[in-house]
This record gives structure tokens, C-alpha cells and sequence, in this order.
């Protein structure tokens, strides 16, 4: 049968339906006629896994065979989404859909809503993850990808007259069916202390050592074509003690267990909060964890294939995705120092040529550091190490700059005054042979503004890789008519080679390839309108203008701007009815961290206007507002193919880069942004006259934090004034009074720290130059093409193949 399985030369059918049945039959023990949609998802699930194994077991024999050199992506964060339709699509086997229909009378559409979204990621860091690994399958790139398996990922966010409630993501509670557990490959992962967990921090009991075990389950990462199938290999705590049995036979049955419950919670949830180091210290342990347990399975790997410790940089690339995982540096220290028994300053250069960093933000309250007392009580040996590669380095430091003691405070590893801290993105520059920002500005930003002292010191390590995102998920899948259409257009190959839509550029002058284009998005947005019906019960209208903001809720994201410029609008509907504006329907969705009070307050803003603007006679038709509930990777993949206007209005130099403002590009909306992240990318790609830039510049957003103030805005712009009026004055909120002081505290009391008021009228003027085009759809579709024909530059494929290239030096390692 598996030799059958020929990737794409195979239609699923004859003997792949005993495939596929036999899985009901032996996994479930059911009559398959008898099957829920779940059993068959997971049948069909289990079957399509029993396609790619051997291709699975081939890869990995493939790369023991040719010891190639190995790239390793440790990241606590996978925002893996939905696997089945993507595994279908990259194995080629797409004819599958229609076999399953006609034979058992149900779609594989259907069959796709069963299964949940693996939502182990916050936002942009972890999708950005799975992309990567996407790609590097694609590419053929020998690759695992290191994470942790969180019994509860990304919380289900539910909306109570328009307040955050968050639900648990119980996600595994029904078996996934393409994880494989490999307990035979556990890891031990020895901490300083017995501990105990309460609201999340890790209080110390006994200073006696303890171990936890990390337990391997396998995920497949199908490359493009089926190729190459690299591993996503995600870790679970374990107690190595099932039970106690001294306090068992003792009596205390439930004090047995103890410690396995306690092990257990290291993997238990991932933190909710992208954006603040909180000091929480079970993060910490997941941090270790992820570390010594993935360090422990590569060298494992290393060993196994006969190399050398020497060649450990020639052989292995480890990349770490933001500082989460900076602990790697002084663990990998430790095993080449006090396992391999190399001398320092041997084990210190392998180290530091093995490692690599990439950073996500510029906010300053998102860098971590960590207590000493931490490190003191769980990893000893690894403070040790690091007050060693922090003496060696300010001596180092000390003799290009004798003196300087306010540069050795700012770099030193150790943040003094108070409680010591150990800072850990310090930590990773100075143990890494390679930092990256991951778009232009922000790379600069990095090197020039947060951390300049070490741009000094290692110039060479600096370095920009602008974010990319696969397209198979965010095209290929997500758009389908958009897709055929393109591939109708330009062949092929943009599937794995996205410059290639540049050959659809001059179909932009093209009136009928215009036309073609405006019935692929209708098909998208219908298809949108008929998901959100149907899973969150809203109905919006597919003939209005979707201008969509999804992401998370942050004020540098400035969903605020996005809610004031809405209320600009609604008053001027209301006072001019006859406005010429296309309607326009605005979506938001997105998640605030649970702790992040202003960011709630917001999502009840917006919320809130839209129950006043949704039932107001004045504008209705013209205007909508919709709050759409539980953004998720499988909500993106239905919306973005729908939107027409992508929202990207950050303050210039907070985004780092974006990658929604990629995948609305490829799937042919218009970017209105400010200069920031990859948006100066994008915008320079697409042509400046295909895309609405306003606002200030970073350099004016850093110039202004001496003169800004939104007071003056307040008083001297009227339609500022009346917007936030109504807003302060419980227009929005007529049961609530005062429910939105916080709003005013921050734009007017506390000083618009995200300058929305000096962006805003220019933004409801660019708001103004949209609608006028849109009101032409045809010169509205012109523009749009462009975009889509010059975003060849967002593939991930191309990000990968630059870390390649100038950080990892690895390259592919294909079947003969
Ligand atoms: O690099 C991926 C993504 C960027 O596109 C976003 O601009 C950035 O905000 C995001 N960062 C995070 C959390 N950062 N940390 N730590 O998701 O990364």
C-alpha cells in the first residue's frame, strides 16, 4: 500500500479507502457507515499520516545517511493552527477532497471543522515559527523544529457584553491524531530544589535536587510536494515517580501523586502575555525545560551520526526564537564543559558558532530578565556559567574602554541594584555569533537604539531578516479561487516560488484579468460571510468595503486610532446623511493578555461602538462594526483572503515587522499603515501609489516625546474633539457610565504615550482617499493586483533561504 502513495500520482481512492476505513474500524472499533464527523476526521487524519510515514522514517534515514548539517528552530511558541487540509495540500493530495465527498457524502470542508486549532502561541513570534518550518521542509533543509507540548494552548476568548472572557484551550482532550509519542526517547531534566507551584510562580521547598522527564511527541511537518518530512518535536513534563510509594503504603493516597502532578504542570499552559517579561517564574522552569531537553535530544543526534565535537558548528545550527530560549547558551557550555570535557575557551567558541538569535520587539518591557535567587535555587551549575562568560566579556569590554563604567553597567550581563537580574537578551547576543531583527527598520532600530553598545562591539553579528509567511497556508489553501487564478495566469511554481507572481504585474492593465480578480475575492468574502454565520452567528454584507484589523491588542497596535477614526466617521454620517462613502464594514478581532487591563477596556470599546453604530438608522448601510470573537489562525485563513483594506497602524517603531500586513498583501488587499516594521517593505515592493502610508516617522515618533501633546490636539482639531467626546461621554456605554475613564486617562491624562491623536487626522484623511477609490472598484482592482504580483518578496521560503545562506550556512538535503 505505502508504495502506492507516490505523492500526487495517486488519486486517494481503491485501496486507499480500506486506508481510511481500516482506521474506524481498528482505531475506534465502530462501523465506519456508523461514524460522527469527529471519528472521520480522525480516520481520515490517521490515514493521510499513514501516506506520509514512510516518506517520514525515509527523511530522517536521509539525513542520518548523508550527516548533513542540521538546522534546530527552538521556540517556546508554535501557532500551528489546523494540520489536516495543510497536509493534504503539501502531500499533493488534494483529489482526496473529492473522493471522500462522493464516496461518503461529506465534505472534506466539513470534516475540517472538527479538528482544533493547535493554538500553542501567542501572535506574531509563534506563527512566524510554523511558517519557518513550513519552509524549511519545502526547501529540504534537514530540520527540527523544538517546542513545548502545552496541554492548554492560546485561551478560547469569549465575549460578555463586550468584556474578554477567557476559556481554557483544552485541545488535546480528544486524541491528534498526528502527534507520535516516543516515550522511549525521554529526557531527564534535573533541577537544584524540590519545588512547588502556586499561581504560577515556583516557590522553593527543599534543597535537595530534583528531576522532571521530558517526553518527546512528534508532529510532521510536510514540506511542499512531500519531499522532505521534517519533525516539529514538542516536549511534555513527566514525574519520573508515577507514585510515592513510602507515603502510598502510608496512607496519603493523594500526597503520593504529588509530585507528578507537579512535574505535570511545567507543560500545563502556555503564558498568555506576548508582550511583558512577568516575573513569573514557572516560565522560567518551561524555559529550562525547553532548553536542556531539546540540547540534550541534539547532541544525542550529533553523537549518533559519529561527529566529532569539533565540528559541532560545521554540523548543527541552532536558532533561537527571541531570548525564550537564551538558557541554551550556558546549557550548551555546560554539556561541551562537564560532558564533553572540552577546555573553555574550546567549548566557548563551538558554543557561541552554534548559536544563533533572532529578536521580536523593540518594547523594552518585553525583554526578559530573570531573578539571580532563581538561578540560584533551580540551575546553580548555569549561573555559575554565567557569571563566568560575564566576567571574561566585561574584561574584554573593560580593555577597549578602560573607564567606561556606565557602558559596563549597560551591557553587563547581570542587571545590578535592587534584585539581580540576569538579562537575557545580553545573554544571547554575547552567546551567539548571529542577531537579527526581522524587518529593515526594525534590525537598524536594534542596532542603533535598543542595543548600540553591542552593535559596537560585535558589528558582525548584526544582521536583518525580514519576516516571510508560507504561502501554501496563506494562498495556496486560504484563497482557492485567487489561487487558480494566479496559477491559471503565471503556472505553477509561485506555489514554491512566489517572485513568480511577478509575471501577473502587467495583468494589472489587463480590464478582463481585473474583472477575474474582483470574482475571486467576492468568492472570498462569501465564503467568509458564510464561516462567520455559521460558527459565530454575525452577519455582515459581502457588498461592503472590509476593512479588517486582526491582531493582537496592544496600544503601540493602536486599535484605538482605528476606533476613533470609525467614530469620526459615524459623526460625519450623521451629520452629512448624503456623505458619498461606499459602506464599509470594519472588522477587529484579536486577543488582550489576560492581565492587560487597557487592552479589555478596548476590545470593549470597540465593541460597544458597534452596538451604537450597528443600530443606528443614521448610518446604517454605510457603516458596521463588528468585534469578531476568538481570533485564531483558522479565523485569519477564512478572513484574510475576504478583506480589502488591511489595517497596519502601529507607531512607527514599535511593530518590528507584521506578518498579517504579508498574507492581506499576497491575497490582494490594500495596506493603510504607517511607516513601520515590514510595512516600509511592502510598501516599497508594491510602489508608494499602490499603498496608503500616513503618520509620523519613527524618527518624528522619538524626535516628538519632548513637545507631543495630545492636549492640543484635543482642543484645536473639532472632529477630535467630538469623536472623543462622545466616547468619554458615555455615548457608547449609556449603561456603564464611565466605562471608558481609562480611555481618556491614557490619550489625555497620561500623555498619548502611542501618539494616537498626532496620527489621527491624517489617517481619517488617508481613511477619506480609501473610500474614494474603493468607490471605483476597477481602479480599486488595478492597485490591488499590484500588490498581490509584487509580494513574491513575503514568501517565508525566501526568509529561510537567507538564514541559510548567512547564518546557518545549510542547504538542502534531497532524496537521491
Ligand atoms: O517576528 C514575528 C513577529 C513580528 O512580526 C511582530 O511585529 C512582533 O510584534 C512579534 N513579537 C511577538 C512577541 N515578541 N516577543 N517577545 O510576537 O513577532
Amino acid at each position: 500500500i505505502l508504495q502506492e502513495y507516490g505523492c500526487g500520482s495517486v488519486p486517494f481512492s481503491g485501496a486507499n479507502d480500506a486506508l481510511y476505513e481500516r482506521r474506524l474500524v481498528f482505531d475506534h472499533v465502530i462501523e465506519p457507515a456508523t461514524a460522527t464527523p469527529r471519528e472521520q476526521f480522525e480516520a481520515l487524519s490517521a490515514a493521510v499520516r499513514d501516506v506520509l510515514a514512510q516518506r517520514w522514517v525515509e527523511t530522517s534515514r536521509r539525513h542520518d545517511t548523508a550527516n548533513p548539517k542540521q538546522v534546530y528552530y527552538l521556540s517556546m511558541e508554535f501557532l500551528i493552527g489546523r494540520s489536516l487540509a495543510n497536509n493534504v495540500a503539501n502531500l499533493l493530495l488534494s483529489p482526496l477532497g473529492a473522493w471522500f465527498e462522493k464516496s461518503k457524502g461529506v465534505s472534506l470542508a466539513r470534516l475540517i471543522e472538527e479538528e482544533p486549532d493547535a493554538g500553542l502561541g501567542n501572535g506574531g513570534l509563534g506563527r512566524l515559527a510554523a511558517c519557518c518550518i513550513d519552509s524549511l521542509a519545502t526547501l529540504d533543509v534537514p530540520a527540527v523544529g523544538y517546542g513545548l507540548r502545552y496541554d492548554f494552548g492560546i485561551f478560547r476568548q469569549e465575549l460578555r457584553d463586550g468584556n474578554q472572557v477567557e476559556q481554557p484551550d483544552p485541545w488535546l482532550t480528544e486524541p491528534d491524531p498526528w502527534e507520535v509519542a516516543r516515550p522511549g526517547e525521554q529526557v531527564t531534566v534535573p533541577v537544584g530544589c524540590t519545588f512547588e507551584v502556586r499561581h504560577g510562580d515556583v516557590r522553593v521547598k527543599h534543597a535537595q535536587p530534583m528531576n522532571i522527564l521530558g517526553v518527546p511527541y512528534d508532529r510532521p511537518v510536510v514540506g511542499y510536494g512531500g519531499r522532505t518530512i521534517n519533525t516539529l518535536r514538542l516536549w511534555r513534563a513527566a514525574s519520573p515517580n508515577v507514585f510515592d510509594f513510602g507515603e502510598f503504603s502510608g496512607g496519603d493516597f493523594f500526597g503520593a501523586v504529588g509530585d507528578r502532578v507537579l512535574a505535570e504542570s511545567v507543560t500545563r499552559v502556555l503564558y498568555p502575555d506576548d508582550s511583558t517579561a512577568r516575573g513569573r517564574s514557572l516560565r522560567f522552569l518551561q524555559e529550562y525545560f525547553l532548553v536542556r531537553c531539546s540540547l540534550d535530544d541534539i547532541v544525542k543526534r550529533f553523537r549518533r551520526r559519529g561527529n566529532d565535537w569539533a565540528a559541532l558548528p560545521d554540523k548543527v545550527a541552532i536558532q533561537l526564537n527571541d531570548t525564550h530560549p537564551a538558557m541554551a547558551v550556558p546549557e550548551l557550555l555546560r554539556i561541551l564543559l562537564d560532558e564533553a570535557g572540552l577546555g573553555w575557551d574550546q567549548a566557548w567558541d563551538l558554543t557561541v558558532r552554534t548559536l544563533a538569535y533572532t529578536n521580536h520587539t523593540l518594547l523594552p518591557e518585553a525583554l526578559e530578565k530573570w531573578p539571580v535567587e532563581l538561578f540560584e535555587a533551580l540551575l546553580p551549575r548555569h549561573l555559575e556559567l554565567v557569571y563566568e562568560i560575564n566576567r571574561r566579556f566585561l574584561g574584554d569590554v573593560a580593555a577597549k574602554h578602560p573607564g567606561d563604567e556606565g557602558r559596563l553597567a549597560r551591557v553587563s550581563l547581570i542587571e545590578e541594584g535592587g534584585a539581580r537580574k540576569v538579562r537575557m537578551a545580553n545573554l544571547a547576543i554575547v552567546g551567539t555569533h548571529s542577531t537579527n531583527g526581522v524587518a529593515a527598520i526594525h534590525s537598524e532600530l536594534l542596532r542603533t537604539a535598543t542595543v548600540p553598545d553591542f552593535a559596537e562591539v560585535f558589528p558582525e553579528r548584526f544582521n536583518n531578516k525580514t519576516n516571510g509567511v508560507t504561502p501554501r497556508r496563506w494562498l495556496l489553501l486560504a484563497n482557492p479561487d485567487l489561487a487558480a487564478l494566479l496559477t491559471d495566469a503565471v503556472g505553477p511554481e509561485w506555489v514554491t516560488n512566489l517572485a513568480h507572481l511577478r509575471k501577473a504585474d502587467g495583468l494589472a492593465d489587463d480590464p478582463a484579468f481585473r474583472a477575474k480578480f474582483l470574482v475571486a475575492k467576492r468568492a472570498a468574502k462569501l465564503r467568509f460571510v458564510d464561516w462567520l454565520k455559521a460558527t459565530a452567528g454575525i452577519a455582515v454584507d459581502p457588498d461592503t468595503l472590509f476593512d479588517v484589523q486582526i491582531k493582537r491588542i496592544h496600544e503601540y497596535k493602536r486599535q484605538l486610532l482605528n476606533a476613533i477614526q470609525v467614530v469620526v466617521w459615524y459623526n460625519r454620517l450623521r451629520a452629512n446623511p448624503s456623505l458619498a462613502v461606499p459602506p464599509r464594514t470594519v472588522l477587529f478581532a484579536g486577543k488582550a493578555a489576560p492581565a492587560y487591563h487597557l487592552a479589555k477596556v478596548i476590545i470593549k470599546l470597540v465593541a460597544a461602538i458597534g452596538k451604537v453604530v450597528n443600530a443606528d438608522p443614521a448610518t446604517r448601510g454605510k457603516l458596521r462594526v463588528e468585534f469578531l470573537p476568538n481570533y485564531s489562525c483558522t479565523l485569519a485563513e477564512h478572513l484574510i483572503p475576504a478583506a480589502d483594506l488591511s489595517e497596519q497602524i502601529s507607531t512607527a517603531g514599535y511593530e518590528a515587522s507584521g506578518t498579517s500586513n504579508m498574507k492581506f498583501m499576497m491575497n490582494g488587499a490594500l495596506t493603510v499603515g504607517t511607516r513601520d516594521g515590514a510595512n516600509i517593505e511592502i510598501a516599497e515592493e508594491a510602489g508608494q501609489e499602490n499603498v496608503f502610508m500616513f503618520g509620523l516617522t519613527a524618527d518624528q515618533v522619538l524626535g516628538g516625546r519632548g513637545w507631543y501633546n495630545p492636549q492640543w490636539h484635543y482642543e484645536n482639531e473639532p472632529e477630535t474633539r467630538a469623536a472623543l467626546n462622545l466616547i468619554f461621554d458615555n455615548h457608547f456605554c449609556p449603561d456603564e457610565p464611565g466605562a471608558f475613564e481609562a480611555i481618556r486617562e491614557t490619550l489625555l491624562g497620561k500623555g498619548d504615550y502611542y501618539m494616537h491623536l498626532a496620527d489621527l487626522t491624517e489617517y481619517v484623511e488617508t481613511q477619506r482617499g480609501v473610500m474614494a477609490l474603493y468607490a471605483d472598484r476597477d481602479a480599486w482592482a488595478k492597485k490591488a493586483v499590484h500588490n498581490v504580483a509584487r509580494s513574491g518578496k513575503f514568501s517565508s521560503d525566501r526568509t529561510i533561504f537567507e538564514y541559510c545562506r548567512d547564518v546557518w550556512r545549510a542547504g538542502p538535503c534531497r532524496p537521491a
